[in-house]
């Protein structure tokens, strides 16, 4: 008993002598997860990440995380499409492996491993709220409450575990959140936790909070040097996409020009043409909104109708007023990231919890001229990464590996101490979070596999920190990007014979990568 009694003051000195230290010695053991998600949330528009959006729309909360911990620079998804992200996230395997290729694939295979279980089974209590997009039935979780498909922005419905949805009214991000910290005041506090937090926003249609309305109205959003981007120079499929601005974005509610049924740039919405989300409004959601963008687009349809415009002022106001409502969305979950924060710090759970946000991919913000993600080009290949853990992650990192979402179930193993199965692809990043300089990879795979939607082709491709192998079957086309002197992707050099060294390389490293993962044969040219 003394001894005990001894051994027990001596860990209480220690403790008291090396401080934090000691807290991080015991927690590390399993600590928390905290995995907090967005969908198409662009690294442009997160301000640790810089750039010209950064003064002018500043993430402060997710900057917090990347303060006093790390913000990844670059950082990939495998196949930039939402329930392919998801999937390659749960597993640590490329798309073809997990069997979840496109949006349109059937449900995850749950016979399949997922860090979920693998957490789950290790005693971790597990739950995932939001967005979801998986078709089938999130297993190894011990709770989950997530929105159907898409989900709705105003008054959503949840699907419940029962298998009954549920309506909640109010705004999606802040019900994420709320039951997001629902369950952390209600979980088994004698278990470590892994929670997924994931947001439908800034996803298509950009609606934002109420009270955000309006917040970037007086700020001039400057436009990308691509905005009008007239695709020469590289895959004639670029010209065949359907995600334009100027050609796809709907903006018009009046049916004389053109039917506002998708509401992308939220035109006033009166019955007579309400958008999805306006449908689902209350009374009074409805007048908020009506007052803030009613006479604004009365403004603009009179001006277009009177000829005042031309097609270019068209496409710079569409994408301002697309701009102003993505930035918008963002501000809601940037706020839920500082709720989630607080609510650490309250419950003195911060220096004992892993906390990231990432994004399922990027997205162009008029990039090419376009919305949406898909392409391998960098906004959308991009996936936002930081994430702060007390006491093994330097305050102030900024890691230049080139990571990619098939990482993270590897990494989430290797924190509670579990050996990665030998089916997942991704490598933990542990040991570049703890700042060691190890044998890190120097290229990245890339496959996209949808048909149809925005008519972006099918392409696959590898990217090293300087260069970019993208190959197009439906044109049997190549092309080759330096990123470090054509950073916007304006020309291939694939045919410049200057390049012809580096071309042959990356052809190489191309089919390196496809044998180490296992890639399926190239589909037929069309
Ligand atoms: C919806 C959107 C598309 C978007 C896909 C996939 N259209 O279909 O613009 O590309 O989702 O997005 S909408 O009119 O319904 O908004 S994903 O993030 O789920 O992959
Ligand atoms: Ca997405």
């Amino acid at each position: 008993m003394e001894s005990l009694f001894k051994s027990c003051l001596t860990i209480l000195v220690f403790s008291v002598i090396v401080g934090d230290m000691a807290t991080f010695a015991t927690a590390n053991d399993q600590p928390n997860i905290l995995f907090i998600f967005s969908d198409d949330h662009a690294i442009k528009s997160i301000s640790c990440y810089g750039g010209p959006l950064a003064d002018i729309a500043p993430t402060p909360h997710i900057d917090r995380i990347a303060d006093e911990g790390a913000v990844f620079l670059n950082s990939f998804c495998a196949n930039s499409i939402c329930g392919p992200s998801r999937a390659t996230i749960l597993t640590g395997k490329h798309s073809h492996k997990n069997g979840f290729m496109r949006n349109t694939s059937q449900g995850l295979d749950q016979s399949q491993w997922t860090v979920a279980k693998a957490l789950q089974a290790r005693g971790y209590d597990t739950a995932v709220v939001g967005k979801w997009h998986l078709k089938s039935q999130p297993e190894g979780f011990n709770y989950w409450e997530i929105l159907p498909g898409q989900g709705n922005y105003y008054n959503p419905v949840f699907k419940q575990m029962d298998g009954q949805t549920k309506r909640f009214e109010g705004y999606a991000t802040d019900l994420t959140t709320e039951k997001a910290i629902a369950w952390l005041e209600r979980r088994d506090k004698s278990k470590p936790f892994f929670l997924m937090c994931q947001h439908k926003a800034p996803h298509r249609t950009f609606s934002p909070a109420l009270r955000h309305l309006g917040m970037f109205d007086e700020i001039e959003i400057p436009e990308p040097d691509t905005l009008f981007d007239n695709y020469a120079n590289r895959s004639k499929t670029l010209a065949t996409n359907e995600m334009e601005i100027d050609r796809h974005f709907d903006w018009a509610y009046d049916a004389k020009v053109r039917k506002d049924e998708r509401g992308d740039v939220t035109l006033p919405a009166p019955d007579r043409y309400g958008t999805p989300e306006y449908k689902r409004m209350t009374p009074s959601q409805r007048e908020a909104w009506d007052a803030y963008f009613g006479p604004k687009n009365e403004d603009f349809l009179q001006d277009y109708a009177a000829g005042k415009l031309r097609d270019a002022d068209v496409v710079r106001w569409k994408y301002r007023r697309y701009m102003r409502n993505y930035l918008s969305t963002v501000k809601a979950v940037d706020e839920s990231v500082g709720q989630l924060l607080s609510y650490l710090d309250q419950h003195n759970l911060a220096d004992d919890t892993i906390v990231i946000y990432s994004s399922d991919q990027g997205f162009y913000l008029g990039e090419h001229g376009w919305y949406d993600k898909r392409w391998m080009f960098e906004e959308s290949f991009r996936m936002p990464f930081v994430i702060r853990w007390p006491g093994i992650v330097k305050p102030g990192n900024q890691p230049t590996q080139l990571i990619q979402n098939i990482d993270y179930a590897p990494t989430f193993m290797e924190v509670a101490g579990l050996a990665v199965p030998d089916e997942v692809q991704g490598r933990s990043l542990v040991p570049l979070l703890k700042g060691a300089e190890p044998n890190w990879r120097d290229s990245l795979y890339y496959a996209y596999y949808e048909l149809g939607e925005h008519a972006v082709p099918q392409h696959f491709g590898v990217r090293t920190d300087r260069y970019k192998l993208i190959y197009f079957p439906v044109t049997d086309e190549w092309n080759l990007f330096d990123l470090s002197e054509d950073p916007g992707e304006m020309v291939s050099v694939h045919d410049d014979p200057e390049y012809a060294a580096i071309r042959k390389s990356l052809e190489t490293e191309f089919v390196r990568l496809r044998k180490e993962f296992d890639a399926p044969p190239m589909p037929d040219k069309k």
